[in-house]
């Protein structure tokens, strides 16, 4: 089995089943292929059919492409790593909030785009929002995920989104990591589960290794006044 990835500091929904085979300890060969690189739009299409990454090929020759779809199947495949709870309500719930990232928060990603080693200081994000109307839509964006980890947090108890560590934790690693980056203000409940998701040794891994990464896209670089 092997799941192709992009840069691990730039692709949000590369790093998802990333760091869920990685802290699942799936046995799993790992492949980047850099964004942006001279050749990477011939060779993604000729292996995905989505000509997007993330896609986890399965050893019967199987392409999973979609970071969402990627999940449910390893969930399948592998049962012991708890990808989705079993508890049908708690189940529902991370599916939910999976669907919702998936599908949804567009104007908070199209501002606050993933750079995990970039820090950049309070509020200059909002220099590239493009207007007051586009940064109330991108808090909108932030206050309903915070909305959302509230609600699963208290159902389930933590200290993860459904308890134990699971898929949908890390369908929620990137949005963390652009909170840190754009030094967004967050509720103590969100700085709480943060925190718990940051002590993970693979958010460690993952911070090290995307800084090690040598690309620099430059589309996703945004020249603000850095802390
Ligand atoms: N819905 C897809 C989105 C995948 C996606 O947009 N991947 C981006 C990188 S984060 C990509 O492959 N971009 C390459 C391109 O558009 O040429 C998923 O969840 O996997």
């Amino acid at each position: 089995m092997r799941l192709t990835l992009g840069n691990k500091n730039y692709s949000s929904w590369s790093v998802r089943p990333y760091f869920f085979v990685r802290q699942a300890g799936i046995p799993c060969e790992e492949r980047v292929m850099p964004l942006d690189e001279p050749g990477f739009g011939d060779a993604v299409a000729k292996a995905s059919p989505s000509s997007r990454v993330p896609f986890l090929e399965l050893d019967d020759g199987t392409v999973v492409w979609d970071s969402l779809a990627i999940g449910l199947t390893l969930g399948e495949l592998f049962p012991e790593s708890h990808a989705f709870p079993e508890t049908p309500r708690l189940r529902r719930l991370a599916w939910s909030a999976c669907a919702e990232m998936h599908a949804g928060f567009a104007d908070m990603r199209r501002v606050l785009t993933c750079n995990e080693r970039r820090r950049y200081a309070k509020d200059q994000w909002r220099r590239v929002a493009g207007g007051p109307e586009n940064e109330g839509l991108v808090l909108a964006d932030v206050r309903r995920i915070e909305t959302l980890f509230a609600t699963l947090l208290n159902v389930s108890g933590g200290p993860f989104l459904c308890g134990a560590f699971g898929y949908v934790d890390a369908y929620f690693v990137p949005v963390i990591s652009r909170f840190r980056t754009y030094d967004i203000d967050i509720t103590p409940t969100t700085e709480a589960y943060a925190g718990q998701l940051e002590a993970l040794p693979t958010h460690a891994a993952w911070r090290a290794e995307a800084a090690a990464e040598p690309n620099v896209i430059e589309k996703y670089e945004y020249p603000l006044e850095r802390r």
